[in-house]
């Protein structure tokens, strides 16, 4: 749904903003929700339209949202702080969308590719130490937004669904693609059998931990606040350190269309794993270190099975510019997947060498 100027602006008056709105345009990269900055004349917001095909009961995602905030604040850790509007609520649900307005977390930066070793390993220090807070935090209270996120092989019965019914009639346009996927089949349950027989713990995890997820002091660099907290929910701490190395430790954007420039870079694994292993360090257990180059796989699998899936189903899901944008998107995963799995054994050596580095 295109929305315009003039809507944007009635849903800022719903808001006591400080200052004159001066313009609202849209804002980031997010692939879910849609995104716009808001200047008035004293200070900057972000406002979201917040995708409710996705997240259907929006009271719940809002109320988690406020419940991690609040948390997070009082343990001293920069996070969103959601504006309320006029009628004291979290959100305005009116006719075109479900919206909020969050402060504008102001002298950060986010990127999309990782700049240096220096960059990512900052990341996954923030993803580690927020990991551990979240370990503080009373689970019980959360409503699970979206049922089964990282449960890959439930994903990839849904895939197989998707390539039965061939609704858009693409099925033909990517065979080799839809075989790479099933020759895989025996990987997906990995992570989900390990919670299942309790050898993997667990907890309370973020679960999108891309790179654009977390905002970064423009002047120092260091981590500031991770945002996206639409699906804090029970789950694995591999979902969370698997699918920043999905994302980070590529040498391109995920839609980079010329292959050649995608690598999987095992120095920013280094990095990462440094960064992340460093701050939680003790609590991660010993299956959970195991599995630590397998879940790379398995969430850039994952990943990549669910932009297949959404390009078979016509692009419903995931926020697209071009038609063959999420098959452009399952390429650069298939990539990242083929040359990690050539790297197994580094990544093994380096977690091996991190653990003992950080005392594991
Ligand atoms: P999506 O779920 O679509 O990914 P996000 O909540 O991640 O949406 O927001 C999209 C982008 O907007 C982020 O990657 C970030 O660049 C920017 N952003 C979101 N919230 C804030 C904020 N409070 N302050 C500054 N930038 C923000
Ligand atoms: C989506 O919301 P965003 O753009 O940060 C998606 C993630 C995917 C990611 C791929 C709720 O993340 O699961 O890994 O795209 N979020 C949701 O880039 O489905
Ligand atoms: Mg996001």
């Amino acid at each position: 749904m295109t929305i315009q100027a003039q809507e944007l602006a009635g849903i800022a008056a719903l808001y006591c903003l400080e200052g004159q709105v001066v313009s609202i345009a849209p804002y980031g990269n997010g692939h879910i929700n849609q995104t716009y900055l808001i200047r008035t004349d004293k200070r900057r917001y972000i406002l979201q339209r917040m995708n409710t095909s996705v997240f259907p009961d929006t009271a719940s995602l809002m109320r988690n949202i406020e419940l991690v905030t609040e948390f997070l604040r009082s343990q001293n850790q920069e996070t969103l702080d959601i504006i309320r509007n006029k009628d004291g609520e979290t959100y305005c649900q009116l006719e075109n969308g479900a919206w909020r307005i969050y402060a504008f977390i102001e002298n950060t930066v986010s990127y999309d590719l990782v700049p240096n070793g220096e960059v990512f390993k900052e990341a996954g220090q923030a993803f580690g130490r927020f990991q551990n807070s979240l370990a503080l935090f009373d689970a019980s209270q959360l409503t699970e937004t979206i049922a089964h996120f990282h449960d890959t092989p439930k994903r990839f019965e849904t895939f197989k669904q998707a390539v039965l019914e061939d609704t858009e009639d693409r099925v033909s346009t990517c065979r080799s693609e839809i075989d790479w996927y099933m020759s895989r089949a025996d990987q997906y349950p990995v992570i989900m059998e390990g919670l299942a027989d309790g050898s993997v713990p667990l907890r309370v995890t973020h679960n999108d931990t891309k790179l654009n997820n977390i905002l970064m002091d423009a002047a120092t660099g260091k981590a500031r606040a991770i945002i996206d907290l639409d699906t804090i929910m029970p789950g694995s701490m591999l979902f969370d350190f698997g699918d920043s190395i999905r994302f980070g430790a590529s040498t391109a954007l995920e839609d980079e269309q010329d292959l050649d420039k995608v690598h999987f870079n095992p120095d920013l694994y280094h990095a990462y794993t440094q960064g992340f292993l460093g701050a939680v360090a003790s609590k991660a257990v010993g299956r959970e270190l195991a599995l630590f180059p397998a879940s790379c796989r398995i969430m850039t699998m994952e990943c990549g099975m669910r932009f297949l899936t959404d390009y078979l189903q016509g692009d419903i899901y995931f926020s697209t510019a071009y038609s063959e944008h999420n098959l452009v998107r399952t390429h650069t995963q298939m990539r990242l997947v083929e040359e990690m799995e050539a790297a197994d054994a580094r990544m093994q050596e380096i977690t091996a060498q991190v653990a003992e580095e950080v005392g594991v």
